[in-house]
């Protein structure tokens, strides 16, 4: 097994083959219109081909055996094998695998998320951190209604970006990907939503470490005003249906969440999140477990935060 921590490397080792002209990557007007619209916009074609995603699904396979964690865990920043608790909603989830895996590696530098996702910031992009979903056939479980940047407050100011790539077909019935188109207009001084009152325990406002999940899809609900309810009964949750190798990239207060998993295959997911370079932390310490300890204020540069786009090359 490969000892290497692959935060080390700094560039893409190659994985996914020769890329092609940055250009070619770039979203169309329309896309990025229906990013300022809806809060999300979704790849018509595959960013990766079949083959590409058997490497990624292979890559997760190594981390699903709760009884051989792999020699290298503990590069994760996170890792949960249920991170509901509950074992008829199991929801495998976890952070820092782009230190273990090539593929998982090589994704955070892949131009077709990377470039759209300069687009969509209007910066560099600079690599925050990655993650992985697992709901496993039959009891994959739920992921509550959030907003990513409830998790993130500690890095400021927002120009952040999710861009969630579906390792099998997504449907309504496997627990796909699902938005409140428009909620990423909700507005709370520059705010997300605080915690619903099922997490007030939880040092919302202190790290990432401290968010888990529930079974409760709802729980936002309790937090929502009149307008943002009013505007969820006008605007029903959308099922994304992503297809495998597609991606979907959201604002980092598009509301999304995704329902249980009752068929009989996995539905598997990588997550890789950005934020403009030039990002600063709001506290002083680490952002991650292990990481790089910064000042408040501090502009957030290190190689666990490596720049995986420079803008100026889009010019
Ligand atoms: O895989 C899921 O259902 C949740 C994904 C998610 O929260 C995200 O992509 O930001």
């Amino acid at each position: 097994m490969n000892p290497v921590d692959l935060s080390d490397v700094g560039k893409p080792i190659g994985i996914f083959g020769e890329m092609k002209d940055l250009q070619s990557y770039k979203f169309t007007a329309n896309e990025l219109e229906t990013f300022k619209l809806n809060g999300w916009v979704a790849t018509q074609s595959p960013i990766l081909t079949t083959e590409q995603v058997e490497i990624l699904q292979k890559e997760l396979d190594l981390f699903l055996d709760p009884n051989h964690p792999h020699p290298n865990a503990n590069l994760f920043y996170e890792f949960h094998h249920n991170e509901t608790g509950d074992p008829n909603n199991v929801v495998m989830h976890c952070l820092g695998h782009w230190r273990i895996t090539p593929g998982f590696h090589d994704i955070i530098y892949h131009p077709a998320i990377s470039v759209p996702a300069s687009q969509l910031m209007n910066a560099s992009v600079r690599f925050w951190h990655d993650q992985l979903f697992y709901k496993p056939p039959k009891f994959g479980g739920v992921v509550q209604w959030h907003q990513d940047y409830s998790y993130w407050i500690r890095s400021v100011p927002m120009n952040h970006l999710t861009v969630h790539i579906a390792l099998d077909d997504q449907t309504l019935e496997n627990g796909g990907l699902h938005y409140i188109s428009g909620s990423h207009h909700w507005q709370r001084d520059g705010l997300p939503l605080p915690p619903a009152a099922k997490s007030t325990d939880k040092e919302w406002k202190k790290n990432l470490d401290d968010a888990s999940f529930d079974t409760d899809m709802n729980a936002i609900k309790s937090v929502l005003n009149n307008q943002e309810l009013k505007h969820w009964e006008q605007n029903p949750e959308v099922c994304v249906n992503l297809k495998k190798g597609c991606a979907v990239f959201h604002h980092p207060l598009a509301v999304h969440g995704s329902f249980a998993n009752r068929t009989e295959l996995p539905r598997r997911a990588a997550v890789v999140n950005y934020f403009a370079d030039g990002t600063m932390t709001a506290a002083d310490g680490a952002l991650l477990k292990g990481t790089t300890e910064f000042k408040k204020g501090q502009i957030i540069d290190s190689k666990f935060y490596p720049l995986v786009l420079d803008k100026t090359l889009l010019k």
